[in-house]
């Protein structure tokens, strides 16, 4: 394996986190796993913030998320320092990354939390703002 000095990512630590995730090692995260990770990660956190960023991490909703999933969503929190839920789900709504919540992401925000109230694009900064005051998803 050569040095991956052009990658800003750790890969030995991605397998890491990815196996604190999957407790019981069968190469997907399940909701469970994820909540019961987030919770030891980050002590109590509501259960419906939680369960929004994990279906949100998983791009091709299978339920799980897989390797590849948790790598495009590590890749997005590593330049947040010490990431909350907020961030988290800031990050993993962003899908392609630019740090913006366009039409098509929004609406993924929106049906994950079964509504249909879409608000306009916003910047990631704004979202994870409107998130905090619980201005996205009324009920969160
Ligand atoms: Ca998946
Ligand atoms: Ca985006």
């Amino acid at each position: 394996m050569g040095a991956s000095n052009s990658a800003n990512l750790d890969i030995n630590a991605l397998e890491r986190a990815f196996k604190l995730f999957d407790e019981n090692g069968n190469k997907t995260i399940c909701s469970t796993e994820f909540a019961n990770t987030m919770k030891e990660l980050n002590g109590y956190v509501n259960p419906q913030l939680t369960d929004l960023c994990f279906q949100l991490v998983d791009l091709n909703g299978s339920a799980t998320i897989d390797k590849k999933e948790f790598i495009s969503f590590m890749s997005k929190i590593q330049s947040i320092k010490s990431p909350d839920i907020y961030d988290l789900i800031g990050c993993a709504a962003d899908v392609n990354g630019d740090h913006k919540i366009n039409a098509t992401e929004i609406y993924r925000v929106y049906q994950c939390l079964g509504r249909t109230d879409i608000p306009q694009p916003m910047t990631v900064q704004e979202f994870v703002v409107k998130l905090r005051k619980g201005r996205i998803g009324g009920k969160l």
